[in-house]
């Protein structure tokens, strides 16, 4: 059996939002599109919980949370200060285990199977995860403990905000039976009235859901069917997968006389090419982007990238996806003194 931490934190663009604004605490905020005292088109990201208590919610006509709360507090997304955030709070997350999967920007699960390998242990370790972002971001979050990736959402779900649930595989079952089928990953408004529909009831927990069968299951959604089946029982096999972090593996030339000999500079981008991609295949590795550098006599140096699909590619692919970057280095009026490929590259 597996062990796995669901980590998701509260309320989270407008609690980095107060964090950097303290005199909000307290009051309703809405993070969103600009509300244009109500004739605003766009929608709410996400509120903190003064401004939940009027009604408010994600995804909802920002004109709406207007007519709900006029005196919030509204901003606007603030999106690359919580990418920022967000790779600080991973970072965090990543000194406590190897195996984390980040599934958005302000969650992720962990599989400590193996490193905590008991509920009581991954409690403290959560514990101990949360007390750091606490310190260090100033953020609270939530951590859900459970027997698989489902279970340590669900349990997550339940601890919000600022808490620690663990549920123990003895308690999933009874848990899970009276709770909503809208609680199970994958069961969005559509098929909850699906099943609603199929077992004529107003309203469907998941104890109810359990007397479809597996084959009506299949019957009414395919492969996903199946799925459910097992997920209404509490089982769920998917696995964390650890997202695959970007590396590169590149050359750079300094030429021994800076130049502008385009020849010359041709012959030495495919040398470097060619090396470059001996040592991705050597390593096994799979590409999915080249970066061009340039260094100008002057000692500017400039990059372009560009990005494309995971896969093998061949040096005369190489060549022809980044000649466009290089040729754009080429035609700007100044000797060039060095020049550098790099790929992007994945595990295989
Ligand atoms: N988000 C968004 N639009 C949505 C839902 C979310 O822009 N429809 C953004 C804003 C949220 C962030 O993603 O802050 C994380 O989403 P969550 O669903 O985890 O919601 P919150 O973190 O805001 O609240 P909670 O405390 O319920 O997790
Ligand atoms: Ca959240
Ligand atoms: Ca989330």
């Amino acid at each position: 059996m597996a062990v796995i931490i669901h980590i998701d934190m509260d309320y989270f663009f407008a609690q980095v939002e107060e964090r950097e604004n303290p005199h909000f605490k307290g009051k309703p905020v809405v993070v969103g599109s600009d509300p244009k005292e109500g004739k605003g088109r766009g929608v709410v990201s996400t509120c903190n919980y003064e401004a939940r208590k009027y009604g408010v919610k994600s995804g909802m006509p920002i004109s709406k949370s207007y007519q709900l709360v006029p005196h919030a507090i509204f901003l606007p997304v603030n999106m690359n200060f919580y990418k920022k955030v967000s790779a600080s709070v991973f970072k965090i997350i990543e000194g406590y285990t190897k195996k984390m999967e980040k599934v958005s920007l302000d969650e992720a699960y962990i599989d400590v199977t193996k490193e905590a390998g008991s509920f009581k242990k991954a409690k403290e370790k959560a514990l101990k995860i949360k007390e750091e972002i606490f310190k260090k971001e100033s953020l609270t979050c939530t951590a859900g403990v459970g027997e698989n990736k489902m279970m340590a959402k669900i349990a997550c779900e339940i601890g919000k905000p600022n808490g620690l649930k663990v549920i123990l595989p003895s308690e999933t079952k009874k848990i899970l039976s009276s709770m909503d089928v809208a609680v199970i990953p994958g069961i969005g408004p559509k098929t909850k009235e699906k099943i609603k529909n199929y077992l004529k009831e107003k309203e469907v927990r998941i104890k109810d859901a359990k007397r479809i069968k597996k084959s009506e299951l299949e019957n009414l959604f395919g492969k996903r069917g199946k799925d459910f089946f097992y997920k209404f029982r509490g089982r769920d096999d998917s696995p964390v997968v650890e997202n695959r972090k970007t590396k590169s593996v590149g050359r750079e030339h300094t030429f021994a006389e800076d130049t502008k000999d385009a020849e010359k500079i041709m012959k030495t981008y495919k040398k470097l090419i060619a090396s470059t991609l001996l040592s991705v295949r050597r390593k096994k590795l799979k590409i999915k982007g080249v970066v061009v550098t340039c260094r100008f006599e002057d000692f500017d140096t400039h990059t372009k990238q560009v990005s494309f699909k995971v896969g093998d590619y061949s040096e005369e692919d190489l060549y022809k996806k980044s000649l466009p970057l290089l040729l754009s280095f080429l035609t700007k009026n100044k000797k060039i003194r060095l020049i550098g490929f790099r790929s992007l590259v994945v595990e295989s």
